[in-house]
């Protein structure tokens, strides 16, 4: 069965909690359960995971491959600032789609440079909590398309 990844990292457990009119009214638990019914629903496995440690993080990219068939990663903040994130992703080879709440593009300067996106499959942003459905659709029709 094909498995997903949703990585979510720095300052996303607060989901919900402060920003709404940023990030939603959501937490980070209702999105995850939001992902949960919709991979059973797709007949696809999911497993969760959010930190806010960079090292963390590229540890869960590693421990992806062979484990999981795509990632859907939130790398919150680290998006604009890790290329050791870039390195995990391009070193593991696992496909990646970046995602964020909020459309980064319309927000500062700094949020407008991804160092993921060089090595994703594809980008979404800007869609709120249904982005995290929106890239499990998008991740399950490109794994489809390459088999
Ligand atoms: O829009 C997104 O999903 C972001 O990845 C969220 C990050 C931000 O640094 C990126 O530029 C865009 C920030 C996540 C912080 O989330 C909070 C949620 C509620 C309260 C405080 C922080």
């Amino acid at each position: 069965m094909t498995s997903l990844l949703i990585l979510n990292g720095p300052n996303l457990n607060l989901l919900g909690t402060r920003e709404p009119e940023i990030y939603g009214a959501d937490t980070l638990a209702d999105v995850e359960a939001n992902c949960r019914a919709h991979a059973t629903a797709k007949g696809v496995d999911i497993a969760c995971v959010q930190s806010n440690h960079e090292g963390a993080l590229v540890d869960a990219i590693q421990a992806a491959k062979g484990t999981h068939d795509g990632i859907i990663l939130n790398a919150g903040a680290y998006t604009h600032t890790s290329i050791a994130l870039h390195d995990a992703i391009a070193g593991t080879q696992v496909p990646t789609i970046e995602l964020h709440l909020s459309n980064v593009h319309a927000r500062e300067e700094f949020r407008h440079h991804s160092y993921i996106a060089r090595v994703a499959v594809g980008v979404i942003c800007g869609f709120g909590a249904a982005g995290y459905i929106l890239a499990m659709d998008a991740m399950i029709g490109h794994l489809e398309t390459r088999r």
